[in-house]
Formats: C-alpha cells, sequence, structure tokens
C-alpha cells in the first residue's frame, strides 16, 4: 500500500534517540538572547543599527537593505533574527586601546580562545608585528602603504589573496581586477571552503552557479528536501517559510544524520502566538543518513520512482542530455548497495520518493553537510537528477537551492573573486582593462595553503575572514602561514588568524569599517540573487584610525598600477565602480542605476521559471552518481587495540559564526562547552565508555584530550564537533572535482 501523509513518522518516533538539550529549537532563547543583547549600554546603538538601511551581516539569507532593517526583499517584516543581533553587538564593541599590544606579547595572545580574541574589541589602528619582534606594535597608515606596496611588488605569481564573504561587492571587484591587472588569478576566497561544490555542480548541470529558485519562488512551493542544513542555527529567517510551507499542508523531508532539533520543531518569534512557545512541525520526514553518503538516497529515491513509473520521461526527452545514462544507473544500482551505503532503510527512502512524487512543486535545498564532502559536486548531481527525473527545475515553486553563507559571499563569486577566471568575465575585463588577461588558474584556499607550504608565496592579502582557522590542519596551515614573508589583514575584529598566522618577516593588521560604517554606499548579493544597497553610515570607533576596504584596495592599486589602464583614486568614489560592475558583470547591469532610483533587484538570468538552462544545447547536463565507497578504518589503523572509530561531521554550535565564537554552550544540542563530541548512545557503550566520560579523539593529523562525551542524537557510526577547534585533527582530504575539504567525514579514534 501507497503510505499516506498521515503514515509519514519521522525515523525518531519509531527509535527515540535523546535530546538532552532543548525540546523544540528557536522558542523562548531567541528572545533572552535579544533581550540580553538590547539591554546593555549599547542597546540604543544595537537598535539604530538594526534600522539602518544594510543588509544583515551574518547570513546570506539576505534580511535588511532598504526597505527596513527587519524586512526580506518581498518586503515581508519581522525577518531580523537573533543572529543578527549577535553579529552587530560584536561589532559594536569598544575599540582596542591603543597601548593594548604594548603589554601583550605574541606568546600570550596565542593563549586566547577565539571567543577571548574577539572579546578583545574592535580593531581600531594599524599594528604591525616585525622580524624577531614578540609584540604587535602601532604603525602610520603611510608606512603601512609603503611597506604593502613593497610587498606587492614581488612576481606576480608570488603575491595571493584570500577573502571572506563579508564584505561589499565593490571591495571584491576591486581587489579581483588589482590582481587580475598584476596579471594574476591568486584569489583564494572562503567559497572554495564552503559551497565551491555546489557553484561547480550547477555550473556543469545547468550553467549556472547559484541558487535556481528566487525567495518568491520558495513561497509557492509545496514541498522542501533539506539536505545538510542547520537552518535553525545559521539561516533562522529560513525556519519561517518552512513553518509557512507546513501550514499550507505542505512536506518538509529532512536528511541529516543529527536530529537537529530545530529541524524538527521550531518556535519562531515571527509568530509569536502560534509557533513561538508551543513550536511549529517542521519535518514531515527525517532521514539520518551516514555522513558522507546521501547520494545513495537520492539514487534510492530515483530506483523507487523508475520502479514505478513516475519518471517524468518526456520532460527528460525534452529539457535534459544524457538521462538514459542515469536512468541506467539507478536501474543498475541495487538497493543491498543503497541501503549498505547510507544506512538508511528501503522502506524510508521509499516513503521520502512516494512524497515527492506526490509533491507539485519542490525546492531542493542543502547546504555544509553535502558540500563538505569527498564526493561534494557528485552528490549535488544526485540531487539535480532526481530534481529533473520528476520535473522540479525550471518552473515557479520549484528547483535547486544552495543556501549560502557568509552575507555576501556570493557577491564574491559574482564579482569575479575566484581563481579561475570565467570567458565571460574575461572578455569584458579585457575589455575594460584595453589588454589580455591571464587564464591560468590561480590558487583557491587550499591550494594557496600547499603552495605557501612550499615556500611559492610572498605576499598575502586577506580580505576579512580568518584562514588559519578555517582550514583543515591548523599545523599546516600555521606553518604555511609562516612561509609567507609578508601576511596583510584587513579586519574588523582580532581573531585566532592574526596570532597563529604570522607571516616570516611581517605580520600587518589594518582595522577596517564594517558595511554599516563605510561612508559610502555599497551592495551586497543573497543567496537569493537579490542585490542590496546598503546605505553610508559612522562608526562608534571615534578614537580610532580605520579605513574602509574601498579606500585601501584603491590606494594600493593605484600605487602598483599608476593611473592606468582604470584611474584607480577615482574608483574611491563607490558609484564608479558600480558602473564598471554594470558594464562588466554579467546580470548586474541595473546596478548602473541604483544610485540614483535605490532600487534593489534580482540579478537577471538567474532564475529559472522555464526548464531552458544557460548551457550551450539549453539543456540540463545529467551526470552518472556511483555509489561512494564509504569505510571507517579500524583502531589498528590508528595504532590502537581499543577505542571506536566514527565519522566525524565538524560544523558549527549554535552560538558561534564561523571561526568567531560567542558563547560556549550550545544548548540545543545539550553539550555544555565546546570541547565535547556528540555521539550516538550505543556507540558510547560500544566503546565501552559512559556518557561524559572523558575521551580522547585521534585523526590522522592530531589529536584532543579531556573530550568530554555527549549522548546525543546522532545516527550510529557518526558524531559531531566543533570547528576551529576540531581543525587540528585532519589533514586535507578534498574533493576532486571542486577542492572543497571534506570537513564532515572526517574518520577519527575515541579512546
Ligand atoms: N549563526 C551562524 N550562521 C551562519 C554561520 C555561523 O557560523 N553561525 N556560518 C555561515 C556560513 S559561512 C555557512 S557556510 C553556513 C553553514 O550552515 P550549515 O551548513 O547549516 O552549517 P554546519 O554546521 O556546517 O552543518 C550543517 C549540517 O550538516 C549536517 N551534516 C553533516 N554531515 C552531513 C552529511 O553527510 N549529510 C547530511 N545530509 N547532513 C550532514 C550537520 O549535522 C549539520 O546539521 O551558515 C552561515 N550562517
Ligand atoms: N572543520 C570545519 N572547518 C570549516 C568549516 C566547517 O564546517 N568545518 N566551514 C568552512 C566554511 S563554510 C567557511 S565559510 C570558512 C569561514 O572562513 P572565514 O570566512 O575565513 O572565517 P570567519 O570566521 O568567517 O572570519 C571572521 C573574521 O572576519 C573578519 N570580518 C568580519 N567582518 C568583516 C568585514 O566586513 N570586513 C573585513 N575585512 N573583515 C571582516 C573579522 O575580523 C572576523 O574575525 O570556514 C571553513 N572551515
Ligand atoms: S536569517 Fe540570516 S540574513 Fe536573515 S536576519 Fe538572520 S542572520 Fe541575518
Ligand atoms: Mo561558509
Amino acid at each position: 500500500m501507497e503510505p499516506t501523509h498521515s503514515d509519514v513518522q519521522p525515523e525518531l518516533e519509531r527509535e527515540p534517540l535523546p535530546h538532552l538539550g532543548h525540546s523544540i529549537g528557536g522558542g523562548l532563547p531567541v528572545i533572552e538572547q535579544w533581550v540580553s543583547h538590547t539591554l546593555t549600554p549599547e542597546g540604543p546603538h544595537l537598535w539604530k543599527t538594526l534600522f539602518h538601511k544594510s543588509a544583515c551581516l551574518s547570513c546570506a539569507w539576505g534580511t535588511g537593505g532598504q526597505k527596513g532593517g527587519f524586512s526580506n526583499e518581498l518586503g515581508e517584516t519581522l525577518q531580523r533574527c537573533a543572529k543578527s543581533v549577535e553579529a552587530i553587538a560584536a561589532e559594536l564593541q569598544p575599540g582596542i586601546k591603543s597601548h593594548f599590544f604594548d603589554h601583550r606579547s605574541i606568546g600570550e595572545l596565542q593563549q586566547l580562545t577565539s571567543l577571548e580574541a574577539d572579546r578583545l574589541g574592535r580593531l581600531s589602528f594599524p599594528v604591525i608585528l616585525r622580524t624577531g619582534q614578540s609584540y604587535y606594535e602601532r604603525i602610520s597608515w603611510a608606512e603601512v602603504y609603503d611597506r604593502v606596496e613593497t610587498a606587492f611588488r614581488r612576481p606576480a605569481e608570488r603575491v595571493a589573496s584570500y577573502s571572506s564573504g563579508r564584505s561589499s561587492n565593490e571591495a571584491a571587484f576591486l581587489l579581483q581586477l588589482m590582481i587580475r591587472a598584476m596579471g594574476s588569478n591568486n584569489l583564494a576566497d572562503c567559497s572554495d571552503l564552503c559551497h565551491r561544490a555546489s557553484s561547480v555542480a550547477l555550473k556543469t548541470v545547468f550553467g549556472t552557479g547559484t541558487s535556481l529558485v528566487s525567495l518568491e519562488s520558495l513561497h509557492q512551493a509545496d514541498c522542501v528536501v533539506l539536505i545538510g542544513s542547520n537552518a535553525p542555527a545559521n539561516h533562522p529567517r529560513l525556519m519561517n517559510d518552512l513553518i509557512k510551507l507546513r501550514d499550507r499542508g505542505g512536506t518538509v523531508i529532512v536528511i541529516n544524520p543529527v536530529q537537529e532539533i530545530g529541524l524538527i520543531k521550531f518556535g519562531s518569534p515571527a509568530f509569536p502566538l502560534k509557533s513561538l512557545l508551543p513550536g511549529s512541525d517542521i519535518s514531515s520526514l527525517f532521514l539520518q543518513p551516514h555522513p558522507g553518503s546521501d547520494l545513495a538516497i537520492f539514487v534510492g529515491i530515483q530506483k523507487f520512482l523508475l520502479e514505478r513509473g513516475l519518471v517524468q520521461i518526456d520532460f527528460l526527452k525534452a529539457y535534459t542530455e544524457n538521462w538514459e545514462a542515469v536512468i541506467r544507473q539507478a536501474n543498475a544500482t541495487s538497493w543491498e548497495d543503497i541501503v549498505e551505503t547510507c544506512g538508511v532503510s528501503q522502506e524510508e527512502i521509499e516513503l521520502a520518493a512516494a512524497l515527492i512524487s506526490r509533491s507539485q512543486r519542490i525546492v531542493f535545498a542543502w547546504a555544509m553537510g553535502v558540500t563538505q564532502q569527498l564526493n561534494g559536486v557528485e552528490t549535488i548531481f544526485s540531487i539535480a537528477n532526481t530534481a529533473l527525473m520528476t520535473g522540479n527545475v525550471g518552473k515557479v515553486g520549484a528547483g535547486l537551492m544552495p543556501i549560502r553563507g557568509h552575507s555576501n559571499v556570493q557577491g564574491f563569486g559574482s564579482m569575479g573573486v575566484s581563481n579561475v577566471l570565467g570567458q565571460e568575465l574575461q572578455k569584458s575585463l579585457e575589455k575594460l582593462l584595453g589588454r589580455s588577461l591571464n587564464r591560468v588558474p590561480g590558487y583557491d584556499a587550499r591550494s594557496l595553503i600547499d603552495a605557501a607550504d612550499a615556500g611559492k608565496v610572498d605576499t598575502l592579502l586577506c580580505l576579512g575572514g580568518n584562514l588559519y582557522a578555517a582550514n583543515p590542519d591548523l599545523t599546516q596551515a600555521k606553518r604555511a602561514l609562516g612561509n609567507i614573508d609578508t601576511v596583510i589583514y584587513l579586519s574588523t575584529k582580532p581573531n585566532l588568524g592574526h596570532f597563529h598566522g604570522l607571516g616570516r618577516q611581517e605580520t600587518l593588521i589594518l582595522p577596517v569599517l564594517n558595511r554599516f560604517e563605510n561612508p559610502h554606499k555599497t551592495t551586497t548579493e543573497s543567496g537569493n540573487n537579490f542585490v542590496r544597497l546598503n546605505d553610508e553610515g559612522k562608526t562608534h570607533l571615534t578614537e580610532g584610525d580605520l579605513v574602509s576596504e574601498v579606500e585601501f584596495i584603491t590606494e594600493l592599486a593605484h600605487r602598483i598600477h599608476g593611473d592606468t589602464p582604470v584611474n584607480w583614486r577615482r574608483l574611491q568614489d563607490t558609484r564608479y565602480v558600480r558602473q564598471l560592475i554594470a558594464q562588466t558583470i554579467p546580470g548586474y547591469e541595473k546596478i548602473g542605476q541604483i544610485d540614483e532610483t535605490e532600487a534593489e533587484f534580482t540579478i537577471s538570468g538567474r532564475i529559472f521559471t522555464t526548464p531552458r538552462f544557460n548551457t550551450p544545447s539549453g539543456k540540463a547536463q545529467m551526470q552518472k552518481t556511483p555509489l561512494p565507497q564509504l569505510t571507517l578504518p579500524t583502531p589498528a589503523d590508528f595504532g590502537a587495540s581499543k577505542g571506536i572509530v566514527v565519522a566525524l561531521m565538524t560544523g558549527r554550535s549554535y552560538t558561534q559564526h564561523n571561526t568567531v565564537v560567542y558563547r560556549t554552550a550550545d544548548k540545543y544540542r545539550g553539550m555544555p562547552h565546546r570541547h565535547c563530541i556528540l555521539m550516538n548512545p550505543e556507540d558510547v557503550r560500544e566503546g565501552g565508555f559512559v556518557d561524559h566520560q572523558l575521551v580522547t579523539v585521534q585523526g590522522d593529523a592530531g589529536k584532543l584530550e579531556q573530550i568530554e562525551i555527549i549522548c546525543g542524537a546522532v545516527r550510529r557510526g557518526a558524531a559531531l564537533m566543533f570547528y576551529p577547534e576540531a581543525n587540528v585533527l585532519m589533514t586535507a582530504q578534498v574533493d576532486e572535482r571542486s577542492r572543497t575539504p571534506a570537513y564532515k567525514r572526517v574518520p577519527v579514534l575515541v579512546y
């Protein structure tokens, strides 16, 4: 008998796993967080900033902008979440005092945790750590520019940048223009560690690298398949859309080895009476695969659809290529292999497939659980194949949606910050610069570290971020950065990288204004392809000596390139930068008028409501997706006779932003501090441990001692720890297609 909607029982109801944390996601703690931040002395300033017309700093869901601080791009209000408040509060910290670094040696600074480093306050004046010295010292901007210019006068292939996705489109555009004009493509970016697999996979299949779905379109969906995302923590306002979807009778299928409580039930402050306290149901069905095995679930879904004659063959014939091979492959893959690979029963996969086949408009959305795998790109192929086989791409209310990370990480990609220079951009930049550009790929984030480790990099400019702590294998990252002569950090707040990621000859930390402080307007792009205009603002750091990122890059570029081929100093006026963006960046034509109209816009050519894609033939290029071979080493492989080996997922707690820790506990998962490992109770028993026991966790690169076991709602064979601390454990294993590190399946021995 075909399962009906009411038959759909999440796995947890059959096999309850302990939830030691909160009983719902969101809920009152969110309100407490709002209150605790807004009732501080900085409260009034915080409120003012919330109403400032600029996009939220935190995630790429893209709340804020010209329609007011609390609205999304559809003008819906109450869309600002506590994570946004957390990010603003950190930026509103008092400035670090001018003599602070005189009294703290680098050795002392290296003892700080991520949280302590962030709490030092805002960076307010430029400092340098010179060869052989153990104290950062204050330096003038004149000396900064002289030193950075000298460092940039090395051979272009030995100079590189790394960037993080919080800066503006304008800064991103200028950064890549400056580096490309030098003749290099050494533009590593945090997206190389994040959604690069999504860009590569979507480009291969559809000829476009970003979400094919708009927020408006998401509102028309009747089913969302949410894969490898902890949206309650990392994209909280997406939860409102899931609540509304369930309210209109829609289905939410969640795929995640961890039963994140907020993906089961979430209390949203946007619906104070109906949702906040009781919580709203989120998942209709919850599948818990082995880490790194999602692809098998999708092949299983395809197999079920084929067996029942539910595949839309006419759609495949009309709008796709290579579909026969994909169908042959699904038919030829046995259920035994599928179930063995993913650890989810055939019955549950069939339930998911049945729900999918009965839905009319499905959005498939995913985040790091999918991309940070050895087979991240292939897993996205399998998701795309499933969407195509059910006719769920290229129509309103359906499609593929990578849920992006940093608030402007996607804008960095659009502005051409990538180690690979795409053909379209190459043409338009060559026209602008009046000469041909180097097409040899530069360093992505991982190859940058390897190149530096091999002594091939002299100068590194970091526009935001924390390249050191974001990387796998912190020992290698530290050594590699230590092989670079000059490391320059443009940052708003101190982080671990500033104290551990030190250059061989000199390290400079240069304080910059953030998005709501810049003296000029800037723009940013949300993960839903919507461009925001950010108003100019003022900093509270009245005694500080900060620059805007645009000012710094244009001044440096002027020193390196003179007044050719563009007038770099004139580009300090961001209106002029936007004119260049309008001329050169595909889909960004409307930015040319944004200063007059203030009209925020959806980038053209990105949202697909008809099944004609950006490939040469206009058809989607379906790809085969072999099942991954997932085995774990044994304790003996670690040279041990006792203990248990698990597939460790390393990611974010509920109270951190990437490498920056805001609070230590993760109460939603019942993890009281950062040095915990979340494990399945059966695995704990099998390993001969008890809940709360202190253990050692050993990876292939290093170990962490005194780690507390927390029994939680994670599937057997898998475990979860927090980064950046966990990044000492593993060497960098990367997906060969996207070079994204496999942070979500790290074999470790627990003993
Ligand atoms: N508050 C806050 N917001 C953020 C960030 C932050 O740090 N804090 N970071 C921003 C950035 S840069 C990013 S990229 C995003 C990250 O957003 P997410 O991708 O949601 O974050 P992660 O914590 O890395 O992990 C996501 C989920 O993947 C699951 N997972 C792990 N392995 C697998 C697997 O093999 N299969 C499946 N299906 N699931 C798996 C984990 O259990 C976890 O629930 O958030 C952005 N927003
Ligand atoms: N084990 C493991 N490792 C991971 C991940 C994981 O899930 N597991 N996730 C990966 C992912 S998805 C990402 S995106 C990376 C994150 O990598 P990064 O983006 O490199 O790191 P962040 O921690 O976001 O960087 C924080 C710093 O950015 C600076 N900053 C903030 N705002 C601004 C601004 O407006 N301008 C400038 N110039 N600086 C600013 C502040 O100084 C702050 O300390 O980590 C990756 N590493
Ligand atoms: S969901 Fe993301 S963009 Fe929206 S307010 Fe929260 S952190 Fe900001
Ligand atoms: Mo990210």
